[in-house]
């Protein structure tokens, strides 16, 4: 039986990898960082499933222990400070997690079980003010954010444990993808909790950022089997990860909200508190690469995306509406939270 270490297991990502690997029979450990009120409401169907190991991306004593417990044959390095508008007010947490992190990990690869497999999440956000559209691997990067730039360190170092200790560590290049486990801040999540919560009469406007700002948004279900592809190769490599099509975060509002028959001219407002110090306008991604050597093809379209997006969240609003619960309960280790969650996702 093949053994996974998941770091950011309780994340989108991280929750979508380990049913992927549980499906493919591997055993999944996943790291997690302690917080007063634990959040497992993405792994909450899986829990009984996975082991879970108590350790941060910033100390690596507990990263040599996490691949000492678990052995793995697959590293999956997801874990991050991930929310790229945070990136400017917590610069040196980004840079701790989202950057040197990814050394501390690879520095427990090489020391407990170099033969280990390891990927890295890197990111469209390296691209930034983009040199040239489509972006493909051999793009020069220019990141925009602090997060961007603790995002083209972790995918340097990446591709230099493997040139110079020869680990098989791989870097995804992913561009933005999303799914109904999406956290609440991030603009797709935003749209559709707040279409499906305008529709129930839960809310009456949505305060909101650049309209202008274009995103190659995906499927993060159909990601996570990138991941995995790019660790089943013979040799090791960088992919993009991508679907070829770019919308606007106005085309976003247009599909969610037209969705359940409203405009979305009617609801939204331009808020200053939501335009980022720097911008990242267009990203478009090619994935070339990754179809031809992996023979990775992605399943959903944006339009699908979006409404999967917009029902799941009706579905949720509806059912905390039914149980008289806040939107900040979703945040609580909450049971009845816990269990509207993992009948609607
Ligand atoms: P991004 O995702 O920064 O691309 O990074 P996000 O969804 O936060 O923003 C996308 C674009 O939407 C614009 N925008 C708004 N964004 C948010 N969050 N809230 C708003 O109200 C709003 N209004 C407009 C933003 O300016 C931006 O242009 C994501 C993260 O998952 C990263 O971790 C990952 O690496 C990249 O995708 C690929």
């Amino acid at each position: 039986m093949k053994r996974a270490l998941i770091t950011g297991i309780t994340g989108q990502d991280g929750s979508y990898l380990a049913e992927f690997l549980l499906d493919k029979g591997y055993r999944v450990y996943g790291l997690r960082r302690r917080t007063s009120t634990p959040n497992y409401i993405n792994i909450e169907p899986v829990l009984d499933k996975v082991e879970i190991i108590d350790g941060d991306l910033s100390d690596l004593s507990s990263l040599i222990r996490a691949m000492q417990i678990s052995d793995p044959d697959e590293v999956y390095n997801l874990g991050a400070q991930s929310y790229v508008e945070t990136s400017w007010p917590q610069p040196l947490l980004t840079s701790e997690l989202t950057a040197i992190g990814v050394t501390n990990m690879l520095e427990a690869v090489r020391l407990i079980k170099p033969s280990a497999r390891f990927y890295q999440a890197s990111s469209s956000e390296m691209f930034g003010k983009v040199l040239e559209t489509p972006q493909k691997e051999t793009t020069p990067f220019y990141p925009r954010s602090p997060y961007g730039v603790a995002k083209v360190y972790g995918h340097w170092m990446t591709v230099n444990y493997r040139e110079s200790f020869n680990l098989f560590a791989c870097s995804g290049i992913l561009f933005n993808h999303e799914s109904p486990r999406r956290g609440f801040e991030f603009v797709t999540r935003k749209v559709t909790n707040a279409v499906a919560r305008i529709k129930l009469g839960m809310q009456t406007e949505l305060r909101m950022g650049n309209l202008d700002a274009r995103r190659d948004w995906g499927f993060a279900g159909d990601y996570v089997e990138a991941m995995w592809l790019m660790l089943q190769q013979e040799k090791a490599d960088d992919y993009v990860i991508a679907t070829g099509e770019t919308h606007s975060v106005r085309e976003l509002l247009e599909v969610a909200f037209s969705y359940v028959g409203l405009d979305y001219r009617d609801y939204v407002v331009n808020d200053e508190r939501f335009h980022r110090p720097a911008e990242v306008d267009l990203l478009l991604g090619n994935p070339e690469k990754a179809v031809k050597q992996l023979g990775w093809e992605r399943k959903i379209g944006f339009e699908q995306l979006i409404q999967m997006m917009v029902d799941s969240d009706l579905r949720l609003n509806q059912a905390l509406s039914d149980s008289h619960l806040k939107q900040q309960d979703y945040d609580l280790p909450n049971p009845l939270v816990a269990a509207s969650w993992s009948e609607v996702v």
